[in-house]
């Protein structure tokens, strides 16, 4: 065949047989320059039969079990500009994944909710490769689509010690020169919440005797977040009760709780006549001087706005404290016998 000219070839493969006795790999060569579109068809059959339901099948899976299996950590979520519909978000966040695989996660709208629940937002998660470790940080203004649902997780953020919040949607994943596929995200993440604000205090309070512009008290309070988040509350007022009788309101002006203990100043109006009155009875029962103050969130106003989801989560829960009026009071210029 080495000998033979191509023209002469082309020729006797196309036209006729030669009689000829031909070598077997002549034979050999000569079948496939015959039959070669037979073998590539064959060929891409096999290997389409293969790989389809490996790129079809197995990846998609491979891909969906990558995202099931990876966590997501939530280690700053900085709410901003509230308004009654919306707030800035700032967020970041850390993927955890043992997948070998690290494909490109295109961005993506997710819906956040209460785990359980209805979702209150859509957030849109940006692009990022998949890779253990690797932070999300994004910044977006989110509009509230349901504001009594984010009610509802203010409220849980604020009751409990652990919240868990659901993230949902269908990104679009690639790996390699693979194509694309669709999966879902749904992760569960359990952050902390404000555990109902457990060790707030008030750190020192001043009696005011007259009252100053109104305002008959002042002092400092400690508000402990346990949490990764930072919540900007506004101007809250909160309704201060005495058994169950109330003595007046305090104000906490453009409380913004951040991570960690926040020391706050706060004001109060509070009917000093009536806690004379009581500290001077004959049926007084705090002998010592130190009232038990109960204290409840009534309102939360942030740019003269009413933000409904911070007051219904201000309002569920009612703080305790011990405040020594008697020596408040002694401090003023007021000293009483008890
Ligand atoms: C991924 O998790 C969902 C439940 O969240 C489950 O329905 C699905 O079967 C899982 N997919 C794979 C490939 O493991
Ligand atoms: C996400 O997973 C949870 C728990 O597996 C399930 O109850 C919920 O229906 C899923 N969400 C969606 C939108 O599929
Ligand atoms: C409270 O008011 C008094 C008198 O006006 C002032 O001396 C004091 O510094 C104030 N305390 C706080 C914590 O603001
Ligand atoms: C917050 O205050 C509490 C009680 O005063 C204290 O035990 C805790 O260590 C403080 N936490 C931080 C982060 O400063
Ligand atoms: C709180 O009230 C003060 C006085 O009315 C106002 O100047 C301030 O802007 C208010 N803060 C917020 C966050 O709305
Ligand atoms: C009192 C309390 O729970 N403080 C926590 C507030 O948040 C910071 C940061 O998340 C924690 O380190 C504190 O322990």
């Amino acid at each position: 065949m080495s000998t033979t000219k191509p023209s002469f070839v082309e020729e006797e493969s196309s036209v006729t047989p030669t009689p000829t006795k031909k070598s077997f790999g002549a034979r050999l060569a000569a079948h496939f320059k015959k039959w070669w579109w037979v073998h590539l068809i064959i060929f891409i059959a096999c290997f389409l039969i293969i790989l389809l339901p490996v790129v079809y099948v197995a990846y998609p899976k491979i891909a969906q079990d990558a995202v099931n299996d990876s966590t997501l950590d939530i280690r700053e979520m900085i709410i901003s500009d509230p308004t009654p519909e919306s707030f800035h978000l700032e967020q970041r966040q850390v993927l955890g994944s043992d997948s070998p695989y690290h494909p490109k996660i295109y961005k993506f709208n997710s819906a956040v909710s209460l785990a359980g629940a209805d979702p209150f937002a859509y957030v849109e998660v940006p692009e990022v490769k998949s890779k253990d470790g690797v932070e999300i940080h994004f910044e977006q203004k989110v509009d509230l689509t349901d504001a009594s649902a984010f009610g509802d997780y203010t409220t849980a953020v604020m009751l409990n010690e652990e919240v868990s919040l659901n993230i949902y949607g269908r990104p679009d994943l690639k790996q390699g020169g693979l194509p694309k596929v669709t999966v879902d995200y749904n992760k569960t993440v359990v952050m902390k919440g404000l555990n109902q604000l457990k060790g707030f205090e008030v750190a020192e309070f001043s009696i005011m005797f007259p009252p100053v512009n109104g305002y008959g008290m002042n002092g400092t309070v400690i508000i402990p977040n346990a949490s990764v988040m930072t919540i900007p509350m506004g101007n809250v007022t909160l309704k201060l009760e005495l058994d169950g009788r109330p003595v007046g309101t305090t104000y906490l002006n453009n409380l913004v709780l951040k991570p960690g203990n926040n020391t706050v100043p706060m004001m109060g109006k509070v009917d000093q006549g009536a806690i004379i009155t009581l500290l001077t009875s004959d049926t007084n029962p705090y002998k010592d001087g130190v009232l038990p103050f109960d204290i409840t969130g009534t309102a939360t106003s942030y740019n003269g706005k009413e933000l409904p989801y911070f007051t219904k989560a201000l309002a569920a829960i009612t703080l305790h404290v011990k405040l020594d009026v008697g020596a408040a009071l002694a401090k003023a210029g007021i000293k009483l016998t008890l």
